[in-house]
């Protein structure tokens, strides 16, 4: 199996300054990558190096922009057609927009998303067109089965969340008792056909990860979401996105190191157990 990772520095309406961020990802995977075709002892990265490939889009004329969801879905479209793993490499979570368009509609689809936000807001002071905030509110169709851990949501109200939500777990609900998250993920990735973890950096806590536009406090440790990425992992997961990483307010590359650590790790977590 092949894993391609599209980058998609995709940064409108919300978080400008995040494509900067998926750009700089590809970057570094292409140097990771190299690197290991370069090693001349044995490594565990021997297990992917030839497996993955990168497929950069740009946005840099009009005619991009405004042909953005389309053509990046049908990017999705033919990846999901080639039977590649799927790592898509988002500006702001509005660039994950595409892969949804793409799944909507399929109630077998479980999508796990790690995001200090629900993003279904439609607050007062809210765009109602599809921006980072609230893009759920735009996948056309009927959404897929959802599941969020590590929010931190202190205004939409249960019975709001529950009509886009199969399950969310905040942040401080997981910290008190991370188990019945870890029993509806084990249950819903049971019932589901294919998993896809959708990431949005801003679940980190900002103490760890400064480099978003939208810093929120009470957010997951690394090795916290480690715990809660095994509950999720299995061979059912099919894809897997990043996106709201804006190395413009990154510290010391503090930020950057987690999502390359991350990236390397999941690389291995796919490969090593295929
Ligand atoms: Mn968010």
């Amino acid at each position: 199996m092949n894993t391609t990772c599209v980058i998609f520095p995709f940064d409108l309406f919300g978080s400008g300054g995040a494509a900067a961020g998926a750009k700089l990802l590809a970057d570094e995977l292409r140097e990771i990558l190299a690197d290991n075709r370069r090693e001349t002892v044995p490594t565990r990265a021997q297990a992917y190096a030839d497996k993955i490939h990168l497929r950069e889009m740009h946005f840099e004329t009009l005619d991009d922009l405004e042909s953005w969801r389309r053509k990046g879905h049908q990017t999705v479209r033919r990846v999901f057609n080639s039977g590649d793993f799927m790592f898509w490499i988002g500006g702001n979570h509005l660039a994950a927009l595409p892969v949804y368009d793409e799944l909507t509609n399929d109630d077998s689809v479980l999508i796990v998303q790690f995001d200090a936000h629900l993003d279904i807001h439609h607050f007062r002071d809210c765009v109602e067109t599809p921006s980072h905030g609230n893009f759920l509110l735009h996948c056309p169709g009927k959404l897929m089965p959802i599941v969020n851990l590590g929010h931190r949501d202190l205004l939409l109200e249960p019975k709001y969340i529950g009509k886009y939500y199969r399950g969310a777990f905040g942040a401080a609900e997981l910290a008190i008792d991370p188990q019945p998250a870890l029993d509806a993920i084990k249950r819903q990735t049971r019932a589901a056909s294919r998993v896809f973890l959708d990431f949005d950096c801003d679940v980190f806590d900002p103490l760890f990860f400064p480099a978003v536009s939208q810093p929120v406090p009470f957010g997951l440790e690394p090795l916290r979401l480690l715990h809660l990425l095994d509950a999720v992992w299995s061979p059912k997961v099919a894809g897997v996105m990043f996106s709201e990483f804006d190395p413009g307010r990154d510290r010391d590359d503090r930020s950057l190191a987690i999502l390359v650590w991350l990236l390397e790790y999941l690389f291995l977590r796919l490969y090593e157990s295929r």
